[in-house]
């Protein structure tokens, strides 16, 4: 099945803008987009026009590849200590007896339940919990690590991380330093959200701010960890909120190359403070795709993560840009069944992650969190 339109066939189209037309041309030669242009992609580029430059880029960079990863997720805690709005997945402290808190004891035995199961990561990541502390992540860290070397510890979002090292009254680098001593090796990309100050005001006003999070995954870069960066859309922002977003990952790439791969996350509206908010078509999340792939060129993997987008829709992602369909997760994470995502038991086995990527002439191809590849199907 081929869901896009040629190059050529765009580029023929007889009343194409002639700033889209220029726009073209530059994707063809390889040259970077401004954020002017960004917007204007956001604004005037149909689905089809971005889409077909999109999957140019993604045929230039991966050919027909898809690639994934076998891991499962740990959420320690949904109990927090902030008040994200479009969060319905956490529990304040004062109402902890709502949600869940593990011991280390009980996550170690998520850890061995995979034992001789050829899972190569395990994705850590939870609410901002006031008793877990640094320590209590360090010894967690360095139990998983003693039991299972071989598994990639992918953890904490700068949100968690800002909290527990400043808790610790640690500096960032001291902080990322005892987590990597204790075996952290990747950051997830969770809590980057909108950047622009006055919308982080109004979805999470309590949290770090924009430019914490991007000291956080710098320091990680500079210790020689890798990381994931995400973006929240499709809820009060505009175009150039997701570009400004955007544009300061750019440039942090640009400064680092420590980012593995762009994961752009639909705001999903049930049971949170913004479900008055309706969520983007469908349409709307392939141009997303599509226009990531685009403005984020020193991004080489772009991530469609299919627990919240749906299977089908993850697929048709596929055609817009995306190379990337993150793993064959357990039914472990809750943070979007929690808020309407299609996936309430988001579980999926190599066989049907595979032909889920064949079905759309693609290559599965399994990797490591490093995007080292381990088997091509
Ligand atoms: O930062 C919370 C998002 C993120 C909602 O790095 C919501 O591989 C939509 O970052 N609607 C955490 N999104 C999860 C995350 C992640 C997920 C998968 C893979 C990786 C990776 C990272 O979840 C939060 C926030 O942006 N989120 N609530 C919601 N209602
Ligand atoms: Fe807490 Fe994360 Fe939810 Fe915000 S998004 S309330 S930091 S769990």
């Amino acid at each position: 099945m081929n869901t896009n339109f040629s190059l050529k066939e765009i580029l023929l189209q007889p009343n194409l803008d002639i700033r889209l037309q220029t726009i073209a041309e530059k994707i063809q030669n390889n040259e970077r987009l401004s954020e002017e242009e960004g917007v204007l992609l956001f604004e005037k580029g149909e689905l089809s026009f971005v889409g077909a430059l999109a999957n140019f880029v993604r045929e230039r960079l991966h050919g027909n590849k898809v690639y994934f990863n076998r891991n499962f997720h740990i959420e320690p805690t949904n109990v927090c200590v902030f008040t994200c709005n479009f969060c319905s997945y956490s529990r304040q402290y004062k109402h902890k007896d709502d949600g869940w808190e593990m011991s280390q004891e009980q996550m170690l035995d998520m850890v061995r339940k995979y034992d001789g199961q050829p899972v190569t990561e395990v994705h850590i990541v939870g609410g901002v919990h006031p008793k877990m502390n640094l320590e209590f992540f360090c010894e967690l860290l360095q139990k998983i690590k003693a039991h299972r070397p071989d598994l990639h510890l992918k953890g904490f979002t700068a949100v968690e991380l800002d909290y527990m090292i400043r808790k610790a009254g640690l500096s960032i680098k001291d902080g990322m330093m005892k987590l990597k001593e204790a075996g952290l090796q990747s950051l997830p990309g969770g809590g980057a959200e909108i950047f622009d100050e006055a919308i982080r005001q109004q979805i999470c006003p309590d949290k770090v701010d924009a430019q914490g999070w991007l000291d956080i995954h710098q320091t990680a870069h500079e210790q020689g960890m890798h990381s994931n960066a995400t973006i929240l859309y499709g809820h009060i922002e505009n175009y150039a909120h997701r570009i400004d977003t955007m544009s300061r990952l750019r440039a942090l790439q640009d400064k680092t190359g420590g980012f593995n791969c762009f994961i752009p996350l639909k705001f999903r509206n049930k049971d949170n403070d913004m479900s008055y908010v309706a969520e983007v078509s469908v349409i709307e999340d392939m141009r997303m795709y599509a226009i990531s792939r685009l403005f984020m060129d020193n991004f080489k993997n772009l991530k469609a993560y299919w627990p919240m987008l749906g299977r089908q829709n993850a697929q048709l992602s596929l055609s817009f840009g995306v190379n990337d369909l993150d793993g064959t997760i357990d039914d472990t994470t809750k943070i979007y069944s929690m808020a309407g995502a299609e996936e309430q038991t988001p579980t999926m086995s190599t066989e049907n992650l595979c032909d889920l990527i064949t079905d759309v002439g693609k290559i599965p191809v399994e990797r490591d969190t490093l995007y080292n590849e381990l088997k091509v199907y």
